[in-house]
């Protein structure tokens, strides 16, 4: 197989656009593409301070490196969660939180870029294994409650440090599996919101972007690999059989069958929505200051909203050992 742009031999056949490059022009391709779906979804510009959400993956990091190759201001974010304590007899971190951990910032230092942490059990008082035992009593995996920390941290995080945008690495084969759990049970309100680009809608809330969405995974892969980035192999050890990863498969299927069936997918639910498939009932996305944190929520009232509704009980029970505000007032630490 040969590159369509030199002859040189192929780095990676893409059957779904029926191209295949060299690794050079596959390195130049991805950053073209991407500059591309930023422009036509109009995600930002190069005026934009953008935070990215670092996990220490392949995909986060590969968005940070293109964005840093495309000059645009890109800080990044790093959220620890507490996931797999396990230590060397030496008494290191090895687990999955401190491994991405260790790579997102060896990441940042290379490259000379601002990485901001916030670490959950230090700003907070618990890991997100320990509030998931608290608030649901251990009995589901807790990437509910994960979602929500990571939801309410990005939002803040970006609001606090000033930044316009919130981009985060979601690929192609992320949102086709998403879309497709949506969709299998008509969440109207999920689909209505799922989308490259969600606007903030009032101050408080950035905007949220997905510039890698039309990517599929594979293809960030061959970036990451091709472009020497040394990123964490491993899925989180809680992501073991999740819906997330059936539906990926389900697609996967599909995709070997009809090669671009995954992108047609997500782009038709694109098209559909903007011909107003989908649609926002009135008061659907009206959001208020929550009364104990004043960040956006839906759900205002004296409990506040579910982050603070969250972090009352685990206080409630795990009592005199978490700080008595939770330091919520400056979860970002530089
Ligand atoms: S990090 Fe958190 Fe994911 Fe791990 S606990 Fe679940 S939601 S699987 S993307
Ligand atoms: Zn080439
Ligand atoms: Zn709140």
């Amino acid at each position: 197989m040969k590159c369509r742009k030199c002859g040189a031999t192929a780095a990676i056949n893409m059957r779904q656009h029926k191209l295949a490059l060299c690794a050079d022009h596959f390195l130049e391709w991805v950053p073209e593409q991407t500059q591309r779906f930023v422009e036509k979804y109009k995600m930002f510009t190069l005026e934009d301070k953008i935070l990215v959400a670092v996990s220490g993956g392949k995909d986060s990091l590969s968005l940070w490196d293109i964005l840093n190759r495309l000059g645009y201001h890109a800080d990044g974010l790093y959220i620890g969660l507490g996931i797999d304590g396990r230590r060397s007899p030496s008494g290191e971190g090895i687990g999955y939180s401190d491994e991405s951990h260790r790579l997102a910032e060896a990441f940042a230092a290379e490259r000379g870029l601002t990485l901001r942490v916030v670490e959950v059990e230090q700003t907070y008082g618990a890991t997100i294994p320990e509030l998931a035992v608290i608030s649901n009593r251990g009995r589901d995996k807790p990437c509910s409650v994960c979602g929500l920390n990571k939801r309410y941290i990005m939002n803040r995080a970006a609001h606090d440090g000033g930044y316009t945008v919130l981009a985060t690495g979601h690929n192609l084969d992320d949102e086709a599996a998403v879309l497709m759990q949506n969709t299998m049970n008509w969440a109207g309100g999920y689909l209505v919101r799922q989308a490259p680009v969600l606007e903030a809608t009032q101050p408080g809330l950035a905007r949220k972007v997905k510039p890698l969405c039309r990517f599929y995974e594979r293809e960030m892969a061959a970036y990451a690999i091709v472009r020497g980035l040394d990123y964490i192999y491993d899925e989180c050890p809680h992501a073991v059989g999740s819906t997330t990863i059936y539906y990926k498969e389900v697609l996967n299927q599909m995709e070997e069958h009809r090669p671009g069936a995954k992108l047609q997918f997500y782009l038709s639910f694109l098209q559909a929505k903007e011909q107003g498939l989908f649609a926002l009932k009135p008061g659907d996305a009206e959001l208020h200051a929550c009364d104990k944190c004043g960040q956006p929520t839906t759900a205002p009232g004296p409990e506040g909203c579910s982050f603070c509704r969250l972090w009352d009980k685990v206080r409630a029970v795990k009592g005199a050992r978490l700080p008595a505000s939770a330091a919520i007032t400056d979860p970002v630490e530089a």
